[in-house]
């Protein structure tokens, strides 16, 4: 297995098909590309900002303690999606040569000082990554090292990389409460296949069964989730995707969907000296 470091990022790929590989920017501990068998599986975009002045508009960034905008509690001073993708995190180094796993970690002390005394608890975050031949596994450990409770919420904020969004579909989210940011509703579920034909933005909360990306109807990517039970569903398509700056190309909606991992739909609770875990399995099919 090779892991390969820069300043800035960390590629690790594997010994028996060096073109399967997963590349890390250190700022935000972002995800910037998973590649199988040299083929792009996540999308990022053209214009995203790798000088760690902004989140990343692409791969996957990592939302901690908030998810979205709090407009009030103890995060509402945060921003969107709050500071995990905007802080340095450590690389910590591999643990697992089969699948190759690395760690990166992120606590109070790195995090930047306008976003930690607004938010100013303790905890520790370690991020796990592990790659094989046509998976790849990111968990999250939160564990709170203050000494009083707080209240969090984390998701992995996938831009995943499809053909041909008219094509495309997310299967399991059937019977699901939806909270939908672009109706400004909250519904159940609907039976069929959720597909992409205008701007879409919906948290589908505590989805139990397995959940799938296709694309022209065939299994494209499988979405494995542990203690992770919402998953929010994007696409910003026309407008909104020319609304962001660091979106690019201005039709690259048509190529990525946000298949999101998350607990969101509800604060967690932790305890001091408590840890929580989660982690999504995504497997191109
Ligand atoms: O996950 C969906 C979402 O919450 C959308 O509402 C949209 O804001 C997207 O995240 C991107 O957010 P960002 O802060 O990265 O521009």
């Amino acid at each position: 297995m090779a892991i390969e470091q820069t300043d800035t990022t960390v590629t690790i790929s594997l010994d028996s098909d060096p073109s399967t590989s997963v590349t890390v920017l250190l700022h935000g501990a972002n995800v910037l590309s998973w590649k199988v068998g040299g083929v792009e599986k996540l999308w990022l975009s053209e214009k995203a900002i790798l000088d760690s002045s902004k989140a990343v508009r692409g791969g996957i960034p990592l939302v901690f303690p908030v998810f979205g905008k709090a407009t009030e509690g103890p995060t509402a001073a945060l921003p969107q999606h709050g500071f995990a993708r905007l802080s340095p995190w450590e690389f910590l180094g591999k643990t697992e040569s089969s699948p190759l796993t690395v760690q990166f970690g992120l606590g109070p002390e790195s995090v930047p000082a306008a976003l930690a005394s607004a938010w100013p608890y303790d905890f520790t975050l370690v991020y796990t990554i592990a790659l094989s031949e046509t998976s790849l596994k990111t968990s999250m450990s939160v564990e709170n090292t203050s000494t009083t409770a707080w209240d969090f919420q984390v998701l992995f904020h996938t831009y995943f990389r499809i053909p041909d969004v008219s094509t495309v579909a997310v299967t399991g989210l059937a019977d699901t409460v939806v909270k939908d940011k672009v109706s400004k509703s909250e519904y159940t579920a609907a039976a069929a296949d959720v597909t992409i034909a205008a701007e879409v933005d919906r948290v589908y909360e505590n989805v139990a069964a397995p959940v799938t990306i296709t694309s022209a109807g065939k299994p494209f990517f499988a979405l494995e989730r542990t203690n992770v039970d919402d998953v929010v569903v994007w696409n910003p398509w026309t407008k909104a995707s020319t609304n962001m700056g660091d979106f690019a190309p201005a039709e690259g909606y048509q190529t990525m969907i946000c298949v999101e991992a998350g607990s969101v739909s509800k604060w967690n609770a932790l305890q001091p000296g408590s840890i929580w875990e989660a982690s999504q399995t995504m497997t191109a099919l």
